[in-house]
């Protein structure tokens, strides 16, 4: 199949990980200098943590705010933005939690694994945007409990409403771009099947292969900022 170009269609989903912001500086989880390799998920991202240890949790999430804040959108985010821009409908459908997606001016952007600007209370669930690198007060105003990151950790379902936008959005779309996933996190790694089943053109963007490789028309191996710019030539 030739290589496409984004002009050539009309409903594009644009499905993105961490590979998606590496360029801007934002450590990958799984990569090389991956989060994941410094840090035990199950000590710093999970409920079970989190109920043990709220503090250190913050002192990670804090850390990490830190680390994203430093960073800003790379060429791919604008590339991605851009193309909501034109005569094509666009949705964003990210694994992210850096909010650089949005920073660089897309609008449909649909945050499966949650936003690290953004906190939830852990007993009464309300939200709250939060710009604080640092997060000082853990306590809800409402009720007391503790404010949690607004993320999705391993073991947390994910937000039904945001995840059936997602598989329609792919259902109904002529190109499906995945940019910077290692393909391995679910149920977010079930959506390249909905792409399949759309009958779109499916590209996957990565310097590497991954698992759900097979279920690609088109291979851009090389980094997001060089192959979006080559999508949207
Ligand atoms: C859930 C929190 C119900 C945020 C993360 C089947 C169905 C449902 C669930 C499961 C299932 N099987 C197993 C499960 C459980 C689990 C899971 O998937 N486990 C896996 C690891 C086996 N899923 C869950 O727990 C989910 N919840 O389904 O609830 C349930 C519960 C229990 C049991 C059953 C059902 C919740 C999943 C969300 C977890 N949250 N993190 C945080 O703290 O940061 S995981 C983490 O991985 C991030 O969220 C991230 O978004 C996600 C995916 O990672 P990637 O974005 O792909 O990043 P990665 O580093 O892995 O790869 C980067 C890629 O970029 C690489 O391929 C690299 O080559 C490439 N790259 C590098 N540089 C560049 C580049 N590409 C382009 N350009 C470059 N320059
Ligand atoms: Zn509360």
């Amino acid at each position: 199949m030739p290589e496409p170009r984004l002009r050539d269609f009309k409903r594009i989903v644009f499905f993105t990980g961490a590979g998606m912001s590496a360029e801007s500086g934002v450590p990958t989880y799984r990569g090389a200098g991956g989060i994941w390799k410094e840090y035990d998920y199950r000590r710093y991202a999970c409920q079970d943590a989190f109920n043990r240890d709220p503090e250190a949790v913050w002192e990670f999430h804090n850390y990490r705010r830190g680390l994203v804040a430093a960073c800003s959108p790379n060429r791919g985010h604008h590339i991605v933005a851009r193309a909501g821009q034109g005569s094509a409908r666009v949705t964003v459908v990210t694994q992210n939690i850096d909010g650089l997606h949005a920073l660089a001016g897309s609008r449909e952007i649909l945050e499966l694994h949650g936003n690290l600007w953004r906190v939830r209370c852990d007993t009464c669930n309300i939200k709250q945007q939060d710009a604080h690198v640092v997060r000082e007060e853990l306590q809800c105003d409402r009720c007391g409990g503790w404010w949690r990151p607004d993320i999705v950790w391993f073991g947390d379902y994910l937000h039904e409403p945001i995840l059936d936008a997602a598989q329609a959005a792919i259902l109904g779309c002529d190109l499906f771009v995945s940019i910077g996933t290692s393909a391995v996190v679910y149920p977010a790694a079930y959506l390249p099947e909905y792409a399949r089943k759309a009958g779109a053109v499916r590209v996957e963007i990565n310097p590497d292969e991954t698992p759900a490789s097979d279920l690609y028309d088109v291979h851009l191996r090389g980094p997001a900022t060089e192959m979006l710019a080559r999508l949207a030539g």
